[in-house]
């Protein structure tokens, strides 16, 4: 069997697992990354737009500013709205701080070249792949690529596989408590290459649904509307979607949509979840292979982000043999993870409408808004999640 070497193996070359590997990099700890999908693969999933400002300094420690400087768009506030109100949250006058509108895919494809200019073994297409020995002063991963059975010995590894990845369930299911809550509708979203509406966010609670006209760059917009559980991709035509998405913003915001044909059109179910602990012996979970957060406070891939920042530092004292970093790992990181699940159920719960909801239900959402509207410590509150909490 082909046998491979390194300090921490990274299982998954999405955001959290690209990131984590150029900052251990940066500090000389040598990282294998293993990727199920093809780069093209990877790059192509349309995610998050939302950058908070912790996140991006984050990106500068790992030298992957220069392009995010250039075409990044900061943005000061966002606009939360219902059909009677429109709430203006000033991040920038409230907190001092701003956000970065700056896609996933940039994110991304900033990270594969400067592994690639580290000279990092990134492999692609492995499949099976199986952890072992976690409790061993060493551990391996087993995994196929090119058709052969592969070895690769580690002394950390770091699951950041995703949801659906292999990491969390190495950990024995008694030893993981999971938490979760699955909201009754999805988010269908397009990419179109179009001006945006708005110069900042706004996201909108109509009598019609919820939906977030937000954006990528001045010719490029990331529009999304609240749908059932039920509906496909197919059942949403562009003509329907306009339609739809146009009624559900504030009328004024409507009257300057330009339309156009959709470059890319999918839909996501909202979920809450959270698998704690994060750490079992040698392994760490970091980013979607141990939260979800629904979409609505814009928090997945900063999240990712932060436990990427406390496992890295973490990482570097243990290979030096100071372990307790990673001994406070996952509940540093999981204070952090609460914080932010509380932040988007809120976000959540305030600006969607629920199925079979009662009337009181929609007289809590009203004063959630208007007591938004009329209180600025509300705002500052709000801006202050927004824009992220301290790392
Ligand atoms: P990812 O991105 O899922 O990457 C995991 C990688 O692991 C690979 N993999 C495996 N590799 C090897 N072996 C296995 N067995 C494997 N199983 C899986 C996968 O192929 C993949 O490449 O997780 P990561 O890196 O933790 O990153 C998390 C973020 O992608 C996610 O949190 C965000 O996209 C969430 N999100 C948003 N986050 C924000 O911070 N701001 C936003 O504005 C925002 N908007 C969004 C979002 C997510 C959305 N969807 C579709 C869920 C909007 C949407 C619509
Ligand atoms: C996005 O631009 O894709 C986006 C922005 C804000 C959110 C979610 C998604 O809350």
């Amino acid at each position: 069997m082909t046998t491979l070497t390194t300090q921490v193996a990274i299982i998954g070359g999405g955001p959290s697992g690209l990131l984590l590997s150029q900052l251990l990099n940066k500090a000389g700890i040598d990282t294998v990354i293993l990727e199920r999908a093809t780069r093209d693969h990877v790059l192509s999933r349309i995610r998050a737009g939302i950058l908070e400002w912790g996140t991006v300094e984050l990106l500068r420690e790992a030298g992957v500013d220069a392009r995010m400087d250039k075409e990044g768009i900061p943005h000061d506030g966002c606009y939360l709205t219902d059909e009677e109100l429109m709430v203006h949250i000033d991040f920038k006058g409230l907190t001092g701080k701003q956000v970065m509108v700056y896609g996933q895919t940039e994110v991304t494809t900033d990270l594969y070249n400067a592994q690639a200019a580290m000279g990092t073994t990134v492999l692609h297409e492995v499949s099976d792949v199986e952890i072992h020995d976690l409790d061993q002063a060493k551990s391996y991963v087993d995994f196929t690529h090119e058709g052969t059975r592969k070895r690769l010995e580690c002394l950390y590894v770091a699951g950041c596989d995703g949801f659906h990845g292999v990491s969390r369930k190495t950990i024995p299911e008694e030893k993981r408590k999971e938490f979760e809550r699955v909201y009754p509708f999805g988010w269908l979203g397009i990419l179109s290459e179009t001006p945006p509406v708005n110069d900042e966010l706004i996201y909108s609670n109509s009598r019609h649904g919820f939906a977030l006209a937000s954006m990528r760059n001045e010719n490029l917009v990331r529009y999304y509307v609240q749908v059932p559980l039920t509906d496909k991709v197919e059942d949403w035509s562009d003509q329907r979607f306009w339609d739809e998405f146009s009624r559900r913003i504030p009328s004024e915001a409507a009257s300057r949509l330009v339309t156009g044909p959709s470059i890319e059109k999918s839909i996501a179910p909202l979920r809450s979840f959270v698998s704690e602990p994060l750490r079992w012996g040698n392994l760490f979970l970091v980013g979607d292979s141990a939260h979800i957060v629904p979409p609505t406070g814009a928090k997945g891939l900063n999240l990712a982000a932060s436990d990427v920042y406390y496992l890295y530092t973490a990482l570097i004292d243990a290979v030096k043999g100071k372990t307790s970093g990673i001994d406070e790992y996952s509940t540093r990181a999981l204070a952090r993870i609460w914080k932010a699940m509380r932040f988007s159920w809120q976000m959540t719960t305030m600006l969607h409408r629920f199925d079979g909801e009662d009337a009181f239900a929609e007289q809590m959402r009203k004063a959630t808004l208007n007591h938004l509207a009329t209180s600025e410590t509300a705002r500052r509150d709000l801006a202050e999640n927004y824009i992220g909490l301290p790392f």
